[in-house]
């Protein structure tokens, strides 16, 4: 064998034995996708109580970004769950603009289900909803939903 030979063979394994780190890279009982961990949270909890949830766990109810995040959840959730899952937005500041709790920054991307979001008695935080098979309704903040809390994985930079 060449040199460069065994040197390209070395490179292969190494994106492969660093790409299963990657895939393994979150922890027990987490789900990863794209450089993202997950946890579904098994209590039905306030809204406020899902953050202190996700915070205990070095993360935030899910920032839902992108197309790609949003089918990946709502795929999982028809699969294996049946429940509201809360996400980390909120509309109480100024109604019907969407932020990241927490934070000043505009949510961009939205799949409310059908006739979603109406404010319905002043309904300011989101839900994957169970009954319309996933798709974004606005609640009431002190109703029982469960956590569903996002954190980076830790390798996000090294493979992509
Ligand atoms: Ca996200
Ligand atoms: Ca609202
Ligand atoms: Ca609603």
């Amino acid at each position: 064998m060449k040199t460069t030979e065994i040197i390209f063979i070395c490179c292969l394994i190494t994106v492969y034995v660093r790409g299963t780190v990657k895939a393994t890279d979150c922890p027990d009982r987490w789900v990863a996708f794209e450089g993202s961990c997950y946890l579904f949270g098994h209590d039905l909890i306030h809204f406020t109580e899902a953050e202190e949830y996700c915070r205990q766990h070095s993360a935030t109810l899910v920032h839902v970004e992108t197309k790609e995040e949003n089918m990946f959840l709502r795929d999982f959730l028809r699969d294996f769950k049946s429940a509201d899952y809360w996400m980390g937005m909120t509309d109480e500041t100024t109604e019907g603009i969407w932020k990241w709790y927490g934070t000043d920054k505009n949510v961009e991307y939205f799949d409310w289900g059908p006739s979603e979001p109406q404010n319905a008695h002043n309904e300011d935080c989101a839900v994957f909803g169970d009954t319309i098979d996933y798709t974004w309704a606005d609640v009431q903040c002190a109703t029982n939903r469960k956590a569903l809390c996002e954190m980076q994985s830790e390798d996000v930079d090294i493979i992509g």
